[in-house]
């Protein structure tokens, strides 16, 4: 999963090292010439070379933001970095181009180097003793800002939940709205929550036939009426069900449409007005990038959603859309798709994400 960018966000930190290892021979040289006993020109974090304090001083009356090569001398010298904006000038370029190569949407990849730009010449540069360490930090800050907007404890939402609690899937034509119905319904049971399964889809042909099979091999009670009914009748129907035999969680499947097709998305708007679901989440597939992204950004325009499931992940090395989602439509992941089988389904964890990213291998 995400390899792509795993490797990418890899040769960020490896370029920053260089950029920054790149200068110190010339602060060697800056140091044998002011202090000439020295003879190797390196700089001895036990015995600091006076001469360098004088100049340092004389930058900070100075009041200067730019870090004097003595001032750098001196921080390597006790462990500390400093990194100018030169340094990153290159790698910064580099890391947005990989980002957007990645599929990350342009607002977030901003975002992301603004923070790590912020992060790397800002304060927190003195807490950190490498500059490996500082370039993880960096990376780390920024990933997890923009992954982690909006997100809620969903298993605490589902437990504090009145119920029955009524959950819509939306979302385009073949992206994986059923199997997650069916994968969710199996996540709640194994978390002690029953569940009825409501077909909301009653345009495609075949619909109630395939939920109906899942519904049978998970041993779970579907509500569907006929091809060609009302998608909001259905649902209510389900919530009439499940208060009426102590079911937990309703889960709303609907046909797939484009934000564009009007008509059907009036059946989201009814569904809302009739049923008043408690949650709409919007389903797409990792694999589908920067189209994922813009159909999130569209949907939740069009018919608010509370919270996103990517499937395929299992399938998606560019992390564009799991990176990008939470922070373009403001709503959290909340759960990603990892393969055909009811077990493959995952609660998103934004800090699981980050570290997997940034891993070694
Ligand atoms: N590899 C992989 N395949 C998935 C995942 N989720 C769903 N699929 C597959 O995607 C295909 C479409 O899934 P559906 O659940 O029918 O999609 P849908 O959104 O309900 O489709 P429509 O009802 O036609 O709009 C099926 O073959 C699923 O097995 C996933 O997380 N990983
Ligand atoms: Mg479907």
């Amino acid at each position: 999963m995400f390899d792509g960018l795993k490797d990418k966000l890899s040769s960020f930190r490896e370029d920053v090292e260089e950029s920054t290892d790149a200068e110190e021979p010339a602060e060697s040289e800056a140091e044998a010439d002011a202090e000439p006993e020295s003879g190797t020109g390196t700089v001895d974090a036990d015995d600091p070379a006076p001469a360098a304090d004088a100049p340092d001083e004389e930058a900070d009356a100075d009041g200067s933001a730019e870090p004097s090569t003595f001032q750098r001398a001196k921080a390597f010298a006790t462990g500390r970095i400093i990194i100018e904006e030169e340094d990153l000038e290159e790698p910064l370029w580099d890391l947005e181009m990989a980002l957007l190569e990645s599929d990350v949407e342009m607002s977030v990849a901003e975002r992301i180097l603004e923070t790590v730009r912020e992060t790397m010449l800002g304060e927190s540069r003195k807490q950190v003793e490498t500059t490996g360490e500082l370039v993880e930090q960096a990376l780390h800050d920024a990933l997890l800002d923009v992954i982690a907007v909006g997100q809620f404890d969903f298993e605490e939402r589902v437990a504090e939940a009145e119920k029955p609690l009524t959950i819509v899937f939306t979302g385009v034509n073949g992206v994986g709205k059923t199997t997650t119905i069916a994968k969710l319904s199996e996540w709640l049971a194994e978390r002690g929550y029953s569940s009825v399964l409501a077909n909301g889809d009653t345009y495609r042909a075949g619909a109630n036939e395939q939920i109906a099979e899942h519904a049978e091999r998970l041993d779970r009670e579907l509500i569907s009426h006929d091809q060609g009914g009302d998608p909001a009748a259905v649902i209510y129907d389900g919530v009439e069900y499940a208060a009426a035999n102590d079911v937990d969680v309703v889960l709303g499947d609907t046909a797939g449409r484009l934000h564009t097709s009007d008509d059907l998305m009036a059946q989201l708007e009814k569904i809302d007005r009739v049923v008043d679901p408690d949650m709409t989440l919007f389903v797409d597939e990792a694999v589908a990038g920067q189209d994922a992204v813009n159909r999130a950004k569209e949907f939740n325009e069009a018919a608010e959603i509370d919270g996103a499931v990517l499937t395929k992940a299992d399938a998606d090395s560019s992390g564009g859309a799991a990176i990008s989602v939470a922070y373009v439509t403001g709503k959290p992941i909340l759960f990603l798709g990892t393969g055909q089988g009811y077990d493959d389904l995952a609660r998103f964890d934004p800090e699981a994400l980050v570290d997997s990213l940034l891993g070694e291998e």
